[in-house]
């Protein structure tokens, strides 16, 4: 029962996964080490997964004292019992070569890589006298964080302590922020992480760009194999023949750029032959006349002109949408910081859903919900003197949350006030940010960036001082208390002990407190006091957690019809379809489309993705996952190969518009993909030396970005606007 459905789930990804094998576990035989074992025969720790940030609970097994296999947690709701393929690699990030082992201190130029090792004492002592400094001259708000994924929560709490508001993550402004803005703008409420999407329940799905599959989201794939197999209707827009197409009844290869004016088609549609759910528009909706006269106008021949689609394949779709409502779910995305336009094409991806009904419906949208379990009762953080600095005077008004390349301007201008000390937690800006030479001409106005990172990273490459972290599978972690379905709590706890002199993230944020005079932030002695305060103050037994990695809470209803109150926290209390605080903030208040931008003549849209086996630039170095992909390809559509006389296999350079050359890539001629654009999986091309097995393999798609485009409502950073002409590399 558990491998079939296993296979089922591997089924739908790529073909590389093959490699895995029928039961899924990679056997880490390869790396072990030799030795006598510590412990012998056999044990299992239940923990969750940091190889991305869905925190799948998985349940590791070590073997005579090495670490050996991990799996699903049975009692995840996320996991349900099965990890993706790189969850089950993970188990390789214990046994990266590369991996940094001690502190160390920057010797020469900044960006030369020449270090000495020094003792965590020397390192914290050296940091903590440098931001005493900045503080001094410049105040605490001076020293800012960057951090992505759960482990940042301590060193967050030592910032706030220290005096400083500024902390981004990159998961705002260079991934999901434009789509939480748009459906705020129209729900008032966001998605979330995991979203809150009800896939294995829908009987349309309409994916637009959103490569599930190549795109593991563990839960989302395996909801996404169960919908399948229901003979769910599934409707792909996207340049490219992705793995998702491959299991669409109707595939749009829709123009790069253009997905507002389908999107502004299909609701034509949906209104002029009145398919949409009009008790639910009725009840819930505002403003919905001035949205009808909005789109009078967006029929779809209008919209095949510009997508490159047929007006009968727009207008087909779109009823097949209407048939299966409410339980169509227009999928919101996630990294959709495409072209400059992105919280308006998120907002019409809620507005086709309202038009639809399914917000809060069952195949549509569900309510999550959260366990509730305390903070930790700290004391209260110091009074903050300056604002935070990314977002001065709202310049992008609808912005939630803080804008990472905000924080980086700020440090290149010195204004509204300047940023000198970074601290860089498990972020490789290099490879995130857009425009690497912005990130470096800020980080060159420093007097301070301590990267904590795994492994000698680029970011890593430019650090005045780097502090080699644990690994996941041998630390503590703040508790996950995923909103979903249902609602659960999940520990992460070491499985095998770091194999050097490597720290937790929690350690490294009190032992720096403690350097700062701000021990008192810190009243617990252990990790494990903090968890077990904060789960027995819920009323849980943390006995109970450490045992079981997973305790669930109580279901609560998940759709309007099970009871979950229909509120919209908009200024209307309704669901805008007419957006007031648009127009009054001068902006439209109904999306409109503009066309994208071409690029120079001969050139090919640079778009670009997820494998199923990598997680971006992060899990190259792991062996177990670069066994099974090694480096990326360049897409390129089989007869514009033919014309430059390439073939699937020869060598080539990226050139982008900004002449900015590109490591030589291997081509995949293919009939998937349109010709105007090519395609690359995010991730490849390292250039930090310390990554031996992965340097100058493959291209990188960062080292392209050189041009963005920021989204005037929330300041995200749009990147599918780079061009590139292909160079055969002799
Ligand atoms: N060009 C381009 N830019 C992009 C994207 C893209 O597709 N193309 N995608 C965007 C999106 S959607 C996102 S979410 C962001 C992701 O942005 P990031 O999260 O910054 O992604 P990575 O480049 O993988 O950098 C992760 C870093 O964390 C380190 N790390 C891994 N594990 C640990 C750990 O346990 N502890 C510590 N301390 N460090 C660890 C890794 O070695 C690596 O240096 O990038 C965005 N930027
Ligand atoms: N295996 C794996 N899975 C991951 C991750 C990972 O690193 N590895 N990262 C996770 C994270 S943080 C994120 S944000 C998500 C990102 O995953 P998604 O949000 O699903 O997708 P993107 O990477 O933005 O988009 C890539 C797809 O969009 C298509 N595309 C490009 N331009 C256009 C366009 O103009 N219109 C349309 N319709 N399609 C277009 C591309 O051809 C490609 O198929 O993946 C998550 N899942
Ligand atoms: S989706 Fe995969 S990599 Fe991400 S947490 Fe789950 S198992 Fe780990
Ligand atoms: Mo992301």
């Amino acid at each position: 029962m558990h491998a079939l459905s296993r296979r089922r789930f591997l089924k739908i990804s790529a073909g590389s996964v093959a490699a895995l094998g029928a039961s899924g576990v990679i056997s880490s035989g390869f790396v072990r080490r030799a030795g006598v074992a510590a412990d012998s025969g056999t044990r299992t720790v239940p923990t969750f997964c940091d190889i991305c940030f869905w925190k799948c609970g998985a349940i590791a097994t070590v073997r005579d004292g090495q670490l050996w296999k991990i799996e699903g947690n049975p009692l995840d709701p996320l996991s349900r019992g099965r990890l993706c393929p790189r969850g089950t690699g993970g188990v390789g990030a214990h046994w990266d070569r590369d991996r940094l082992r001690t502190p160390l201190l920057r010797v020469s130029e900044r960006g030369e890589d020449q270090w000495k090792a020094v003792t965590w004492d020397e390192a914290l002592d050296h940091i903590a006298s440098r931001m005493k400094k900045i503080k001094t001259e410049h105040g605490p708000e001076s020293v800012a964080l960057f951090s992505h994924g759960i482990g940042g929560t301590f060193l967050k709490h030592t910032l706030r302590a220290f005096g400083s508001p500024n902390s981004a993550a990159p998961s705002f402004a260079q991934c999901r922020g434009p789509r939480d803005t748009g459906f705020e703008l129209t729900f008032g409420d966001g998605l979330g992480s995991p979203e809150r999407t009800d896939i294995e329940n829908a009987r349309c799905l309409v994916l637009i760009g959103s490569h599930l599959g190549e795109n593991m989201h563990n839960t989302q794939v395996q909801e996404f194999a169960t919908a399948v197999q229901r003979n769910a209707t599934v409707i792909v827009a996207d340049p490219r023949f992705s793995v998702a197409a491959s299991k669409a009844k109707h595939y749009l290869p829709v123009k790069p750029g253009t997905d507002l004016a389908l999107l502004l088609g299909w609701m034509h549609v949906l209104v002029s032959e009145r398919l949409y759910d009009t008790d639910y528009v009725e009840a819930y909706g505002h403003g919905f006349e001035e949205f009808c006269a909005e789109i009078a106008a967006c029929t779809p021949e209008w919209a095949a002109a510009e997508t490159g689609l047929s007006a009968e394949s727009i207008r087909e779709t779109a009823r097949e949408m209407a048939r299966h409502r409410p339980a169509t779910l227009v999928h919101p995305g996630r990294r959709v910081n495409w072209y400059g336009n992105d919280a308006q094409r998120s907002r019409a991806i809620a507005l086709i859903n309202a038009l639809l009904g399914s917000w809060g419906r069952k195949g549509g949208f569900y309510t999550p919900s959260i366990l509730s379990v305390p903070d930790y009762p700290y004391p209260p953080y110091p009074e903050v003197a300056k604002a935070k600095v990314d977002n001065p005077n709202k310049r992008y008004p609808f912005a939630k949350d803080s804008l990472t390349t905000g924080i980086r301007e700020a440090t290149i201008t010195g204004q509204p006030y300047p940023i000198k000390g970074w601290f860089v937690y498990a972020t490789n800006l290099i490879n995130a940010l857009p425009n690497q030479e912005e990130t470096i001409r800020a980080i060159q106005n420093l007097d301070l960036l301590v990267v904590i990172d795994v492994v000698p990273s680029e970011i890593a490459g430019w650090a005045d001082v780097v502090l080699p972290e644990s690994t996941y599978l041998e630390r503590f972690e703040e508790l996950h208390l995923g909103p979903f379905k249902q609602p659960f709590v999940g520990i992460r706890q070491p499985v095998v002990d770091a194999p050097h002199d490597q720290k937790p993230n929690w350690w490294i944020a009190k032992r720096l407190a403690e350097k700062l005079d701000l021990g008192h932030f810190y009243p617990w002695d252990d990790i494990e006091d903090y968890l077990r305060w904060r789960v027995e103050d819920a009323g849980l037994s943390y006995a109970e957690l450490k045992q079981k990695g997973i305790i669930l809470g109580d279901m609560e209803p998940l759709y309007f019809e099970d009871g979950v109150p229909p509120e919209f926290d908009t200024p209307s209390g309704k669901i805008e379809f007419y957006s007031e605080q648009l127009a009054e903030a001068g902006f439209d208040p109904v999306p409109r489309y503009t066309p994208p931008e071409e690029g120079p003549p001969g050139s090919f849209r640079l778009l670009f993705g997820r494998a199923p086996v990598h997680t971006f630039s992060r899990t190259q170095s792991n062996p177990l996952l670069n066994e099974m992909m090694d480096e990326n390809e360049l897409w390129l559509n089989a007869a514009v190969a033919r014309q430059l006389q390439l073939k699937s296999g020869d060598r080539v350079r990226l050139r982008n518009q900004d002449g900015v050359t590109s490591n030589g890539i291997r081509v995949k001629a293919t009939n998937r993909i349109r010709p105007d654009c090519v395609y690359m999986v995010h991730g490849f091309g390292h250039t930090a030396k310390g990554l031996r097995q992965t340097f100058g393999k493959g291209a990188s798609t960062a080292q392209m970005v050189t041009r963005y485009k920021v989204d005037p409502l929330m300041g995200g950073t749009a990147v599918n606007v780079n061009f590139v002409t292909l160079e055969t590399e002799n």
